[in-house]
């Protein structure tokens, strides 16, 4: 997830929110593609730091394998660097899985500061066709009772979080429970460019 694509003369800022198995890293690389962004998947973050050989990255590993949200001063920080070297490149990007806790949105408002981002999309699909999805990709953390752990914080921490950016008027809401082409379709004709190739957007 760390690939550069050609930077698009939109300098899109957007952030991808779901419940886990809703796409969000499928979606994150082909809108990566579309606008010339770059993907940044916490997810993939944390697994990179967890492969390392030190005390944190022992702590999460045993988080992730037990389908628990790290906790947001460490996610914090892999974004806040992250997210540095991509506002100093000049380039656009996607946050894939971030922000996922109400305190988590907050520390981003306050690391953009200037920039706020463009939209929030939040993929909507039901427990019961994440479980098979998850199920059917099978990474190590995609065993069921940790599916159901990820879903409970999901509902727990992220909703509550969505339902606030909701009432702040950033959020775009897509059905994420269809094709991968409709989803990227239905994202993108939501992410209507007001003013041809240059302009903002207009979310609908
Ligand atoms: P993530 O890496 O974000 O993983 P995810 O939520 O399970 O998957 P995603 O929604 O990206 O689904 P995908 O496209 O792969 O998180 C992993 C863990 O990291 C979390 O559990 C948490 O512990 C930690 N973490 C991450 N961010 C954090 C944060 N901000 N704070 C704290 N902890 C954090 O799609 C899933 C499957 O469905 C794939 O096989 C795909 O091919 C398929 N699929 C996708 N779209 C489809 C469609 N439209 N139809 C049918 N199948 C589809």
């Amino acid at each position: 997830m760390t690939g550069v694509t050609p930077a698009s003369p939109i300098r899109l800022r957007l952030a991808l929110v779901g419940p886990p198995g809703s796409g969000k890293g499928t979606q994150a690389r082909l809108l990566a593609e579309r606008y010339g962004l770059d993907p940044v998947s916490t997810g993939q973050l944390l697994r990179d730091l967890a492969a390392r050989h030190t005390p944190i990255a022992r702590v999460v590993r045993g988080l992730l394998e037990a389908g628990r949200l790290v906790p947001n001063r460490i996610v914090l920080d892999v974004v806040r660097k992250r997210l540095a070297a991509l506002e100093a490149a000049g380039r656009g990007w996607i946050m894939d899985g971030f922000p996922r806790t109400t305190p988590q949105a907050l520390a981003f408002d306050a690391m953009l500061q200037a920039h706020a981002l463009d939209a929030v999309v939040v993929l909507d699909v039901p427990p019961e066709i994440v479980a098979t999805r998850l199920a059917e990709r099978g990474r190590h953390d995609d065993g069921r009772s940790t599916i159901e752990r990820r879903v409970r914080s999901y509902e727990r921490e992220t909703k509550p979080m969505i339902e606030r950016m909701q009432r702040d008027g950033s959020v775009l809401r897509v059905d994420g429970d269809q094709s991968i082409e409709q989803v990227h379709d239905d994202i993108a004709a939501r992410l209507t460019p007001v003013d041809g190739m240059t302009g903002g957007l207009g979310a609908t």
